[in-house]
């Protein structure tokens, strides 16, 4: 879908980082981002696709087949029906890729803010490590308890969309650092971002799923994020 031959183009975008990135316009079914350092006086890619990119959402729990067999695995379902959910739902998909030459952090934020809900904060994600995440390398970082001492008061639909950064100190946050094919579930109000990576010479890849359960909330579609229909797992 994205052509390495045609020039891309430069926006700042506010998820996944407020820093300028590279992206595929005429792409128009999902939004494939790059690296601003992968890209020559042209716009044009100086190296592949795949190895440039950053991030791609959203909704792909809805056109990946891997994702959707994921969404509606076995595993998935002993997960929510540990967690006592009645009738779990996935509404969103996204991809995360980092190497130490042309990343951005991702700042810290809440994703109730995009992942609106009602009641509010009855939302969650799961982070799937598809590579090793060393401290070094991109790990996830997470401020303890945020879930329950910060919950959002306004959401995407309320405010304009700078409002998704929180502003913690770096001591407030703790390193997750994972092998791959780990999984970190955290709370729509938890806390997190992930630091730029400095470990020369590998990707850290990461896949997202965001859930909540269709029994006991309502969701918000926003009217930017085409996140498309839910997945839901019928027990
Ligand atoms: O994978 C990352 O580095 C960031 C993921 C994230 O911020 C998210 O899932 O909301």
């Amino acid at each position: 879908m994205v052509d390495e031959k045609r020039p891309l183009a430069k926006k700042q975008f506010n998820f996944p980082d407020d820093e300028e990135s590279m992206y595929a316009e005429y792409v128009k079914e999902h939004k494939v981002l790059f690296s601003p350092k992968t890209v020559d006086e042209n716009n044009i890619l100086k190296i592949s696709k795949h190895d440039a990119l950053i991030f791609i959402g959203v909704g792909v729990h809805l056109k990946f087949d891997s994702f959707r067999k994921l969404a509606l695995s076995d595993e998935m379902k002993r997960l929510f029906q540990a967690l006592n959910y009645k009738q779990p739902a996935f509404f969103d998909g996204q991809i995360f890729q980092k190497h130490a030459d042309h990343s951005n952090r991702i700042r810290q934020h809440q994703d109730a803010y995009l992942d609106v809900t009602e009641p509010p904060g009855t939302a969650g994600t799961l982070w799937f490590a598809l590579t090793d995440a060393p401290a070094d390398g991109g790990c996830m970082e997470y401020v303890p308890e945020s879930h329950i001492n910060y919950p959002l008061k306004k959401n995407y639909l309320d405010v304009d969309a700078q409002s998704i950064y929180t502003n913690l100190p770096d001591s407030a946050f703790v390193k997750a650092p994972v092998e791959a094919g780990s999984l970190l579930i955290h709370h729509s109000y938890t806390i997190h971002r992930s630091a730029k990576h400095i470990k020369p010479g590998f990707f850290r890849r990461a896949a997202t799923l965001s859930f909540y359960d269709k029994k006991v909330a309502i969701r918000k579609e926003l009217p930017y994020w085409h996140r498309g229909d839910e997945l839901v797992l019928d027990y």
